[in-house]
């Protein structure tokens, strides 16, 4: 039997960090389309996450891009999302878009571009002192398209060394969030392509470095939710980039394409005791809203990861075990499924109401003019993130 309490007080306690550049404008490669409203600087976007936390109230959080989100006061950006009710989460690098990293970043074989690169990781932690941030999000585009253009070992070697040039820099509770991804930009190797690169790499450097698993970042059919039970089991998983895919990193809602996996995910999470924020996984949305209107789309999100997150909690534990250990195939299935089939909505919108929200957070949000307002106010609005 489920306890309907203990599952309401995990729904309330459960935090989602919002991404800063989904915020603003984006697109493919082929084209970005450009919105009205957007923000012009971090502070705008900043004040979207928070008015995706004032209609949600599990979104406190929100990431930072540099040098998207490149301020000269990172005290004052603090205080201003402070003030909004929100504070600065992860600090994402950047070392992707510049021309200097052609042939690769912290694994070039030019040292003195692997120098301005590990440097860029060093300024990034320099930024957590001031932003009170605890982690610090690596990503590497690094990787090559021909066989034989650099030699794969020295690249490894090269990129231990950055990583351990960063992880010595951290201080307090500071920790490095390593990610992984397939591939693209590079389409032959990538340096960090999958999780067991990022896990060995994390594992050489000490226990304040831990992966992060973006949704978006696999292989077709690679059963993700067996990557979270590995990782909580080695006590290596730090993080999630959520986001949905159908075919590469679509960077699309998440639980939009595949809400099962989602929660099969979640699932993970809850069976490993992870949910609390306590026990320190940041869940993180990236993503991207080239077509629709993006705040709404974000509370979507959230509610898309709080939907899998309580029929997570609401599988029978108990009968589950009973049928895994008799070996009862099909009533194990039945079990997790009956949870997965369950319609949470009623729930959720309970849970809101009990936290003095609206119950539902969407057309809360069409309500409250915010949209109109911010299309009125921020006439000639610049891009940020992609082709800025
Ligand atoms: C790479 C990635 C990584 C970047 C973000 C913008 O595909 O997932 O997390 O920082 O996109
Ligand atoms: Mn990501
Ligand atoms: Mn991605």
């Amino acid at each position: 039997m489920t306890d309907l309490a203990a599952v309401k007080r995990a729904l309330t306690a459960q935090r989602i960090e919002t991404p800063s550049w989904a915020y603003a404008n984006s697109g493919t490669r082929f084209k970005v389309f450009t919105q009205p409203g957007v923000p012009r600087n971090p502070e705008e976007k900043i004040a979207d996450a928070a008015t995706v936390h004032r209609f949600t109230g599990v979104a406190p959080a929100v990431a930072l891009h540099i040098p998207w989100d490149k301020v000269d006061d990172y005290r004052a950006l603090t205080a201003y999302a402070r003030d909004l009710g929100v504070e600065i989460g992860a600090i994402n690098t950047n070392v992707f878009q510049d021309d200097d990293y052609k042939l690769g970043s912290v694994t070039n074989p030019d040292a003195g571009i692997r120098r301005k690169a590990t440097d860029h990781l060093l300024e990034a932690i320099d930024i957590m002192g001031q932003t009170g941030s605890r982690d610090l999000k690596l990503w590497f585009s690094d990787g090559i398209n021909y066989p034989g253009q650099d030699d794969l070992r020295d690249r490894q070697d090269r990129l231990a060394a950055a990583l351990r040039e960063a992880y010595d820099r951290l201080t307090g509770d500071q920790r490095i969030l390593l990610e992984y991804k397939l591939f693209e930009p590079a389409f032959y190797a990538t340096d960090v392509p999958d999780w067991g690169t990022s896990y060995a790499h994390c594992l050489e450097l000490g226990e304040r470095a831990t992966v992060c698993i973006d949704t978006g970042h696999h292989a077709p059919s690679t059963n993700i939710e067996f990557i979270v039970a590995f990782l909580l089991r080695q006590k290596k998983l730090g993080a999630f980039d959520f986001n949905s895919r159908f075919y590469a990193d679509d960077d699309l809602m998440v639980g939009a394409a595949d809400p099962f996996q989602l929660f099969r995910i979640m699932y993970e999470i809850v069976r490993g005791g992870a949910l609390d924020p306590a026990y320190g996984i940041a869940f993180m949305l990236d993503q991207c809203h080239n077509i629709e209107r993006k705040i709404p789309a974000i509370i979507r999100s959230v509610m898309n990861v709080q939907e899998a997150t309580a029929k997570a909690l609401l599988v029978d534990r108990e009968a589950l075990t009973k049928a895994q250990q008799s070996g009862d195939v099909l009533e194990a299935n039945a079990v997790f499924m009956d949870a997965y089939n369950t319609d949470v909505r009623p729930l959720l919108a309970e849970v809101r109401t009990d936290a003095g929200l609206d119950p539902d957070p969407v057309a809360a949000y069409r309500r409250s003019g915010y949209d109109e307002k911010i299309i009125a106010d921020r006439v000639g609005g610049t891009q940020a993130g992609w082709g800025a």
